[in-house]
């Protein structure tokens, strides 16, 4: 007899173990990747991939050869808040405490391009990043930073043109020529479009815009990336990992072509083409999606002919998960965030940000920023991750994972492709759908517990003790900065601002020239980013999106449980005595568009039973009190995740009084710190549901209100 194993002879005995085929313990992921539990050499049977090596063709081992036994990865924590004196201070101490690159984020205003006194950014100026006015602005964000030496990635898409070449003109007055200038710009429109919603213009004219800049960044700024072409955003609006990376992959195509469009030869730019992943809690998976993004990428522009090797290396950052942390038991985000950290560390990213771990509750503090960037720290110095380029490469199941994804990925650039491309693609919804149907079938799963969250769903402690949070009076960045953007206006010559405005209304008008270089000019003069913004909006007008919902995705994957029949008889019951379904309108208020959560709530509650309002994304307090009115819904619900809950609200809460609508119920569910719910309450908001909410649970509490509410009146 043979001593030579085979896999039948591991078949019977798992089977023996399990008392049951193997078969049935394979995981299905939300990828339809059935994940089984033993992975052996024949899994790697016909895959091509094995014999890649790091830094060469197709790259799926790595951009550089010596990979970070060279050069570790960049720690670059994103980070902003309130104005930019205060960010300036946080950036120079996190560099000194071992931080390597920086990475702005903007306020909503900015990012939406307006000025900080602009009334419809009330409740946004300073909160979720920092509040850019002007170049005035931008230059106190680097004061004693080198320029020429720290390489800076803005986070930054509608207003993308103003804060370029903002940042452009303030490297100039320190001294330092746009040449030197080395960083990235996300510049990543399309992905506004599906998922995170900073957009300004309608899509023909932003892909100008991004044309524009690549030519601009590709003749004058060669040490500048001129894009991040995101999947970040698809994965935290709910995505699987492949439709995150086969969209991505798919924008940046359409990116490549937008370029090659407007004269520019593949290898003048294609080097500088830069990406953006999310890492999130399926490990093995996420750092076979960085192999196989780059198989892919390689593949992807190898169409278009390149001469330089540079042209097919895909170069990443990735951010841990936003979306896998969680508001119950806090200091689990901690350990969420280090598995997720190292994941993308054994996929091989080029630069990284690892989340605080109140992520879920408000911005980072000093403690949990130092947290966080330590996490980093002690992988690069302490556990030998760096030592060796791609340790997973040969693993089975890894290899196997890398060939799955990238097949099933590219099944769906091909869909892309067949639709015409990305822009098209974006213009039929169906990618943004097919986001937001994952994304209600998983809260579905979690909700029945089928996916488990540690402290959320299962082992949820009976109390939470309160952590510390950052808090920003909103209230007062907001006066500093008029009071500035006052000062730069008094100052500044208005015939010269004038003309640049003109001339750069021109170029967007004509499509001669170059957009960006434009507005440098209109930059040098003093033009704030609002005006520089509104001069375009002139020329392009502005995007609106009408909110979808999807249907019967939550309640198909509920609909014979018991608990969701008892809630939808209830409701049929209530909807009986009232005469009709009771109708809820779920509101995005101010600049906030995160709409995950509310639009898993629509359609929810929709297949619960509930009459649903979809609100469009950045109304006023005013404007959705009128909706809420019009509409004769019995319940507000609004969705907050930008932290301008307690400046908006109460504003609901009176223009509903206002306007007579005082019986009108609201409520507020999303990112609402437990230390702001008795203010809320104070303020007329009836019930507030924090991160993690289940949402039948929700449902039935709106019910219960509303059922108080009809025995009383
Ligand atoms: C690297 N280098 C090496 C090397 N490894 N040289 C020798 N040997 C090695 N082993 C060189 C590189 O070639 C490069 O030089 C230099 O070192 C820096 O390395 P890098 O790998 O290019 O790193 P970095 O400069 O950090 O650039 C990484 C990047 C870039 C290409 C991914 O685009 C980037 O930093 N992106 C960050 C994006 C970001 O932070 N986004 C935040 C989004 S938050 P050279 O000369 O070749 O350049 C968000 C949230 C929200 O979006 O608000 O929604
Ligand atoms: N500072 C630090 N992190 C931020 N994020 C968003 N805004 C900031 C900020 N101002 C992070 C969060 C969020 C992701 C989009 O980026 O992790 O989930």
């Amino acid at each position: 007899m043979s001593d030579r194993v085979t896999y039948d002879d591991w078949q019977k005995l798992a089977e023996r173990e399990l008392k049951a085929s193997p078969e049935s313990i394979v995981w299905q992921t939300p990828e339809g990747i059935a994940v089984k539990p033993l992975y052996t050499a024949d899994d790697l049977e016909g895959i091509n991939q094995l014999d890649s090596l790091p830094g060469l063709k197709p790259f799926l081992r790595g951009p550089r050869a010596t990979m970070y036994a060279g050069r570790p990865w960049t720690i670059r924590q994103y980070a902003g808040f309130s104005t930019a004196e205060e960010s300036n201070a946080f950036y120079r101490k996190a560099l000194a405490a071992g931080q390597k690159g920086l990475s702005v984020a903007f306020d909503l205003a900015t990012h939406r391009g307006y000025d900080s006194d602009h009334p419809r950014v009330e409740g946004d100026v300073g909160k979720a990043g920092v509040a850019i006015d002007s170049v005035e602005d931008m230059k106190i964000l680097f004061d004693g930073i080198p320029l020429e030496e720290m390489s800076v990635s803005m986070t930054m898409n509608g207003a993308v043109i103003p804060i370029l070449a903002s940042f452009i003109v303030a490297g100039e007055e320190q001294g330092v020529p746009r040449a030197q200038l080395s960083g990235t710009i996300q510049n990543d429109i399309l992905k506004e479009f599906m998922v995170r919603n900073t957009y300004i213009y309608p899509p023909e004219p932003s892909m100008r815009i991004i044309a524009d800049i690549i030519e601009y960044t590709a003749r004058e700024m060669p040490k500048f990336n001129s894009i991040s072409i995101s999947g970040y955003h698809m994965q935290e609006a709910g995505s699987t990992l492949v439709q995150e990376l086969a969209f991505t992959l798919a924008d940046g195509r359409e990116y490549v072509r937008a370029a090659i469009a407007k004269g520019l030869n593949v290898d003048e730019f294609a080097g500088r083409l830069s990406f953006f992943f999310a890492i999130g809690m399926n490990f093995f998976m996420e750092a076979a999606k960085l192999r196989a993004a780059r198989l892919l990428w390689s593949r992807i522009m190898e169409e278009f002919q390149p001469k330089k090797q540079s042209s097919l290396m895909l170069r990443t950052h990735c951010q841990t998960s936003g979306v896998s942390l969680q508001e119950q038991d806090p200091y689990n985000n901690i350990v969420r965030t280090a598995f997720e950290a190292m994941s993308a560390a054994l996929g091989g990213t080029q630069s990284l940000h690892t989340n605080s771990f109140d992520e879920a509750i408000a911005l980072p503090t000093e403690f949990s920023a130092r947290i966080a960037r330590n996490t980093q720290l002690i992988l690069q110095h302490e556990t030998g991750v760096t030592k060796v380029v791609d340790p997973l490469a040969g693993s089975y199941y890894v290899e196997s994972l890398t060939h799955e994804l990238a097949e099933k990925a590219w099944a769906l650039i091909e869909d892309v492709q067949a639709m015409g491309g990305m822009t098209k693609a974006v213009a039929t919804g169906l990618p943004k759908r097919m986001i937001e149907e994952a994304a209600t079938r998983r809260q579905a799963a979690v909700d029945k517990g089928e996916e488990v969250i540690v402290g959320v769903n299962k082992y949820r402690l009976e109390t939470e003790d309160q952590i510390d949070i950052l808090d920003i009076d909103n209230a007062a960045v907001r006066l500093s900065q008029i009071a500035r953007i006052e000062r730069t206006k008094r100052q500044r010559d208005p015939n010269r601002v004038a003309e640049t405005l003109a001339a750069l209304g021109e170029v967007a008008a004509s499509g001669q020239g170059n957009i960006l270089e434009a507005a440098v000019e209109a930059v040098r003069a003093r033009a704030t980013v609002g005006e520089i913004s509104d001069a375009m909006r002139k020329v392009f007008g502005d995007h609106t999106a009408v909110p979808e919902v999807v249907r019967k995705v939550y309640g198909k994957a509920y609909d014979s449980e018991p608990e969701f029949k008892t809630l939808v008889s209830r409701l049929e019951n209530f909807s009986n005595s009232l005469g009709g379904k009771p109708k809820i309108m779920v509101a995005k208020l101010g600049q906030d568009g995160h709409d995950r959560g509310a639009k898993i709530i629509a359609s929810a509650f929709g297949d619960i039973g509930f009459d649903v309002v979809a609100g469009p994304l950045f109304q006023t307090p005013i404007e959705a009190a009128d909706l809420a009115i019009a509409s004769k819904v019995h319940v507000v619900g609004v969705s907050s995740l930008a932290a301008g809950h307690k400046t908006l609200l109460p504003q609901l809460v009176d223009a509903l009084k206002q306007k007579g609508a005082e019986n009108v119920i609201v409520i507020c569910g999303g990112v609402v710190p437990r230390q702001d719910y008795q203010f809320l309450l104070d303020h007329g908001v009836v019930a507030v549901f924090g991160p993690g909410t289940n949402v039948l649970d929700a449902a039935r509490a709106v019910l219960d209100l509303m059922e108080g509410k009809r025995r009383n009146t």
